[in-house]
């Protein structure tokens, strides 16, 4: 029988590469999913590998009620039950994805140290108004002192906060007083970054935590770290040295790369290099030096979530999502791919080795067998950006015959920071998010969903993000989007203002008179810390109750692959959001710890986790979510009142 390539992706670029693959003989994820399914036990975290007396495995029995009795037996050689097995996993899987944003925030803020000492050339301060801002909020002097000094101030104070062993993270100040005083009721207030990733790793170490509410909450303190710690912070320091995003208007796709210029991409989630590739591959110098070498220019994209941080401050184009990394290459057209932390498959390795691509890894924690070391020294930015250039110029005569690059591309228009959407709400002098919760409270909009994560090769690539985006906006919810969510949603021509064409009425006429699109933007998947500020904003401007979780605000990740979002998704229940996973639920294999996670964790935090793949029942679940909050708000009637048309209201009268 035909292969149905439609379930590979929604996509066209895609499905034309996947094409163009199986005509190269070329091997990809999308392959490679076919070809190996998941581990069935690992799947349901019933697997635990803690110890060398394992793997343990104690699935659950398929097709059948489970007795207290069949939970008794269900151990590993230690006696771990299967509890204990899969709070440990899950716990596991938001340290990994913590420490991963964590560890980035910290590469970030040494840098704005660095910059703010003078020792980083290139870099500087350029967003003065949230330096300031950061400063006061920090209880830094500004007085008449220069914004370096200020600035190596505030860099010593952030840095300090990874390794902190006391105390409690400085930026849980700025949630909402009602979700710091759950956080401390429950002993949840992280303290160092570092010391709840540790801390988690310890306590899920054989014979270590075997209470599973016991682990949960240590998983929480983690992704609190995360998200009130390593992210925000990496996020405020990125803004102030990078940029604050405004609207940026760009293109997607793999249609962005030019065939008769240096193609260089650059993938991964450090903006440092990716801010100095930008500016290097528009030196006239190496521009000439490119047409020298028979092309007509450099073309620089990007991947991944670097791709969201030049283009909402460059303008930058984008060449795809996580599932379109090895396809790039696969184009024949792209001279070097430049990848730095997070996100990279290995794949990528063996694919570029059938074409003429450099694999270019830049980061000392990141390598790959096959691809060529070149470290990013931020000390020496502007050469180690340019050396990049040039091997990827010196690579364009090697190009091989049968290039393809799918014509496909969009617009999009993205940059709506929390500063941005402030501004564009209320404008320069009363820059607030009141219109927005007006249109909240009078029902043209019905609520609010922040989207985020992954592209996942179990199923159709993007299709699950789009389809819920789309029915969502049907039904008059506002989007935020990060990370490979927006870059698939953008993908489709949402993301500009005549998206608001498919919105339903009320989020329309928001929309058009504000000007923007019916889905937003926010940035990285480290910048869903940005949702965390646009949330504490909504409950700050008043009328929409005293915590996040009052709201009529929901969380989905419905592509989710990355122990990253993981934490995302933990950090955004453990904030008070209602918050739904797609594809698979990594503790299927325990329905206690499950319901401890779906249920119990909504008494606890007002948030809690939900797991639905199929898009359409995703979209239901939240929205009803969301009419739950109307109603508790008290403002559900205003909502009806809005839907009724005049035939309607005839109709009643
Ligand atoms: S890149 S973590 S696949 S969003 Fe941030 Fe995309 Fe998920 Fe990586």
């Amino acid at each position: 029988m035909a292969e149905d390539k439609t379930k590979k992706s929604i996509d066209a670029a895609t499905l034309e590469m996947i094409d163009k693959a199986g005509k190269d003989h070329v091997s990809t994820v999308f392959d490679r999913a076919d070809s190996m399914k998941p581990c069935p036990i690992g799947a349901e975290g019933s697997c635990c590998s803690n110890c060398a007396m394992g793997p343990c495995r104690v699935p659950l029995a398929k097709g059948k009620t489970e007795t207290e009795d069949d939970k008794k037996k269900r151990r590993g050689l230690r006696g771990a039950t299967a509890e204990t097995i899969a709070a440990r996993n899950f716990t596991r899987k938001i340290a990994a994805g913590s420490a991963a944003h964590s560890d980035h925030g910290r590469r970030v803020t040494r840098h704005f140290l660095e910059t703010a000492r003078g020792h980083h050339a290139g870099f500087e301060i350029k967003d003065e108004q949230k330096l300031l801002q950061l400063a006061i909020e920090l209880g830094v002097k500004i007085g008449d002192r220069p914004n370096n000094e200020i600035a190596v101030e505030i860099g010593e104070i952030l840095l300090n906060e990874f390794g902190k062993q006391e105390g409690e993270l400085l930026f849980l100040k700025r949630a909402p007083l009602k979700r710091q005083e759950i956080w401390h009721k429950l002993g949840i207030a992280p303290r160092g970054v570092d010391r709840e990733v540790v801390e988690a790793m310890h306590r899920t170490h054989m014979g270590v935590d075997q209470d599973y509410p016991n682990l949960l909450l240590q998983g929480a303190r983690a992704s609190l770290a995360d998200g009130w710690g390593g992210s925000m912070i990496a996020t405020d320091l990125q803004d102030i040295m990078f940029g604050t995003p405004t609207p940026a208007l760009s293109t997607i796709n793999l249609g962005v790369l030019k065939e008769k210029e240096v193609n260089i991409i650059i993938h991964g989630h450090e903006p440092a290099l990716a801010e100095m590739l930008a500016v290097v591959s528009r030196d006239p110098e190496l521009v000439s030096y490119a047409k020298s070498k028979g092309a007509d220019g450099i073309n620089l994209a990007g991947m991944c979530c670097t791709a969201n941080e030049i283009m909402m401050r460059h303008g930058i184009p984008i060449a795809g999502n996580f599932l379109q990394q090895e396809l790039a290459i696969i184009t024949g057209a792209v001279e070097a791919m430049v990848v730095d932390v997070q996100c990279i498959m290995q794949g990528l390795s063996a694919v570029a080795n059938c074409y003429h691509t450099k694999l270019i890894t830049t980061d000392d924690r990141a390598k790959i067998e096959g691809a060529t070391h070149m470290q990013f020294d931020e000390a020496n930015a502007i050469e180690s950006a340019k050396a990049i250039v040039k091997v990827a110029i010196d690579n364009f005569s090697n190009r091989k015959p049968g290039i393809f690059i799918p014509k496909h591309k969009s617009e999009l228009i993205a940059g709506f920071s929390h500063e941005t959407i402030n501004y564009l709400l209320g404008g320069l002098f009363r820059a607030s998010y009141r219109p927005l919760n007006d249109n909240i409270i009078n029902g043209r909009i019905r609520g609010v969903a922040g989207v985020v994560g992954c592209n996942n090769a179990r199923v159709t690539h993007d299709d699950i993000h789009v389809t819920l985006v789309k029915e969502l906006i049907k039904n008059d919810v506002l989007v935020l989007l990060t990370g490979c969510a927006a870059m698939a949603v953008a993908k489709t021509g949402l993301m500009v203002p005549e998206g608001a064409q498919y919105a339903g009425e009320g989020l329309r006429s928001v929309c058009e008179t504000v000007g923007i699109p019916p889905v937003l933007h926010m940035g990285s998947c480290v910048d869903n810390a940005r949702i965390l500020i646009a949330a504490t904003a909504m409950v700050k401007d008043g009328g929409l109750g005293d915590d996040i979780s009052d709201l009529p605000a929901c969380g989905a990740a419905p592509e989710w692959m990355s122990e990253k979002a993981v934490s995302i998704g933990q950090y955004f229940v453990s904030s008070g959001i209602y918050t739904l996973f797609g594809v698979t639920w990594p503790t299927v294999g325990s329905k206690d710890v499950t319901d401890f996670l779906f249920k119990d964790m909504e008494k606890m935090y007002g948030g809690m986790w939900d797991f639905e793949p199929d898009p359409i029942k995703m979209a239901q679940k939240m929205i009803a979510h969301i009419d739950k909050k109307r109603k508790a708000l008290g403002i559900d009637k205003a909502r009806e009142r809005i839907l009724y048309d005049m035939a309607m209201r005839r109709e009643l009268t």
